[in-house]
């Protein structure tokens, strides 16, 4: 029996079961929880919207076998799977309404409890923090101090402590590090301006006396150019790309190089295991052979003091301008062009225009192959949605199983996979506003423990899906997929690390099959993008003796093999080998 619960939240009551945690903060705008029906197996009926046809309840979600789970074979090497976590909107440890450090070490062990014996986490052994130093904005991506955490988040003590917990669970932690700009409140560029505006009429800036002005693109005439600002009650205008408040490193003094070495170290001598680098496109705007030659500086610096560490970084480009940017050496690049609603990924699972899923498997083996041609040893690093983008939920207009099946598709991919906070529970983004990207996670309805405001600026978005304490108890929702498809790759080292081929005679309009050889060890993936059942005779393709190693599918039901033919339910991935 099904047991439907209104749970409605309005506004004011949440901030009555918040009680005394958001004293100054009442204007605040708080997402509004409304989980429309929910039975009490947590999974969300969906009545009216459900287009899929999935009868999902408590008695089948109870039975669902599975009889393929292997022993883990994780690799110790930069082949990863990361959680990307937005610390303000994560967890909150103190009550303020902001989440910190100390409450990522709370929720470690969703994420990865650093136990095999135990089935109680995700998975992930990689994870990539938003910029946690001193700034003067929700998002910190205009840093004023890069030796610190920023006090909303906590303290170096606090970081120091999650470097541990990370480490003893053998979790990468690689932090942002945004250089192309620092904040206009950091001492360098206040400093730089001071000295500008102390300058009388026609005197030239002398470095010696002010080396800061070197640090930053100052220039006497702004050309008419739409990011050039005047810097001050000076006769000076300074670069800032991205916004006023954001000035642009002047990345080509070997001064401001010296300084990021130094916060290189820093950081990396703290335990961290590498970087993500932001804005990577701007830092010589336009200038794509300078931007790489930057990348290479900061790779061969941070190599040289820890040959292990790992960065990626953000190209926000197709993909012969991503293969360029490999040649700098850089183990990774975020793979822009599988990502986002019209991605290769995504329009695939929708089959948006002319996407086949024989397509899917062809486009990403010739990105691999360009991508190759920048630096043969590159680590992809695909995803789906990040802080920037729509979520995976309003990409695929809330269908869940086409959701399931992106997600399935992502973690099958080669590389090091990034998963954004949420995405394992298909939490809703809203439009185009950057705040509705980056909301609550949403842990719970019943428990508002650890739930964070949202970004002051943001809107009420309506969460469709259920909060993750239901989702996990629940063995159809899309946690447990995540789960399972995490748990599948820790399984097989070859999905993440083996050279791809197209199986062409078993691939079509819905069927997508692929070979990856990893080491002499040989898997086959096999793709059914419908929302039909589908058979694939593999033995077509030569493929004998094989034994199904895993697999994932939407709703519970089962992939077989007999006789060399594959039955795949809809959206469901096999791994055989
Ligand atoms: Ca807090
Ligand atoms: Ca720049």
């Amino acid at each position: 029996m099904k047991k439907k619960i209104i749970v409605l939240i309005s506004y004011l009551a949440l901030i009555l079961v918040l009680g005394g945690c958001n004293k100054a903060e009442t204007d605040k705008a708080k997402p509004e929880v409304i989980t429309e029906e929910i039975n009490d197996n947590g999974t969300d009926t969906k009545e009216e919207t459900d287009d899929n046809g999935t009868d999902v309840n408590s008695e089948t979600a109870a039975e669902v076998p599975y009889k393929y789970v292997q022993e883990l074979n994780i690799i110790d090497d930069n082949y990863r799977n990361f959680y990307e976590i937005f610390v303000y909107s994560f967890y909150d440890s103190d009550g303020d309404g902001i989440g910190d450090i100390n409450g990522i070490i709370s929720k470690l062990d969703y994420i990865n409890d650093g136990d095999d014996s135990t089935d109680s986490d995700l998975g992930f052994n990689g994870i990539w923090l938003m910029p946690i130093m001193p700034s003067t904005t929700y998002h910190k991506y205009d840093v004023k101090d890069y030796y610190n955490i920023d006090p909303q988040y906590g303290t170096l003590e606090d970081f120091k402590k999650l470097i541990k917990e990370c480490k003893a669970r053998d979790i990468k932690l690689i932090i942002d590090l945004v250089f192309n700009h620092t904040s206009a409140q950091h001492p360098w560029f206040t400093q730089a301006v001071n000295y500008l505006e102390s300058l009388k009429e026609g005197e030239e800036p002398d470095l010696t006396v002010c080396p800061y002005v070197g640090y930053y693109n100052f220039a006497k005439e702004n050309n008419g150019s739409n990011t050039y600002y005047r810097a001050g009650k000076s006769d000076y205008y300074y670069e800032g790309v991205f916004w006023d408040q954001m000035p642009d490193l002047n990345l080509g003094n070997e001064q401001v190089r010296k300084e990021i070495e130094n916060i290189a170290k820093f950081w990396l001598d703290l335990g961290v295991d590498g970087f993500r680098l932001d804005a990577a496109k701007e830092f010589y705007s336009g200038e794509k052979q300078r931007n790489v030659d930057v990348l290479k500086w900061f790779t061969d610096y941070v190599q040289s003091v820890n040959e292990d560490a790992y960065i990626v970084a953000e190209v926000w480009e197709e993909e012969a301008a991503i293969s360029t940017y490999y040649e700098s050496g850089i183990p990774s690049l975020f793979n822009f062009p599988l990502s986002q609603h019209d991605g290769l990924i995504t329009s695939t699972v929708r089959k948006l225009g002319t996407s086949t899923a024989k397509k899917f498997a062809k486009s990403f083996v010739s990105l691999y192959e360009k991508y190759s041609e920048g630096n043969t040893e590159f680590i992809d690093a695909p995803f789906i949605s990040n802080h920037d983008t729509t979520r995976i939920s309003a990409q695929c207009v809330n269908n869940e199983d086409q959701m399931k099946m992106a997600a399935g598709m992502l973690l099958t991919m080669n590389g090091s996979p990034y998963v954004y906070y949420g995405e394992e529970i298909g939490m809703n983004s809203m439009g185009s506003k950057d705040e509705n990207k980056r909301l609550p996670m949403q842990w719970s309805i019943t428990d508002t423990t650890g739930i964070t405001d949202a970004p002051e600026a943001a809107d009420k978005v309506t969460q469709k899906f259920s909060p993750a304490d239901e989702q996990m108890k629940n063995p159809l929702s899309i946690y447990n997929y995540y789960k399972r498809a995490i748990r599948i790759r820790n399984e097989n080292p070859e999905i993440a690390r083996g050279k791809v081929s197209v199986i062409e005679e078993l691939s079509s309009e819905d069927i997508c099959a692929v070979k990856k050889v990893y080491e002499g060890s040989e898997v086959i993936i096999i793709y059914n993008i419908s929302n039909e059942e589908k058979m694939v005779a593999i033995g077509d393709a030569g493929l004998t003796d094989l034994t199904i190693r895993g697999y994932l599918s939407v709703d519970g039901s089962e992939v077989s093999l007999a006789d060399n033919k594959v039955t795949l339910p809809k959206y469901s991935i096999v791994i055989l080998k």
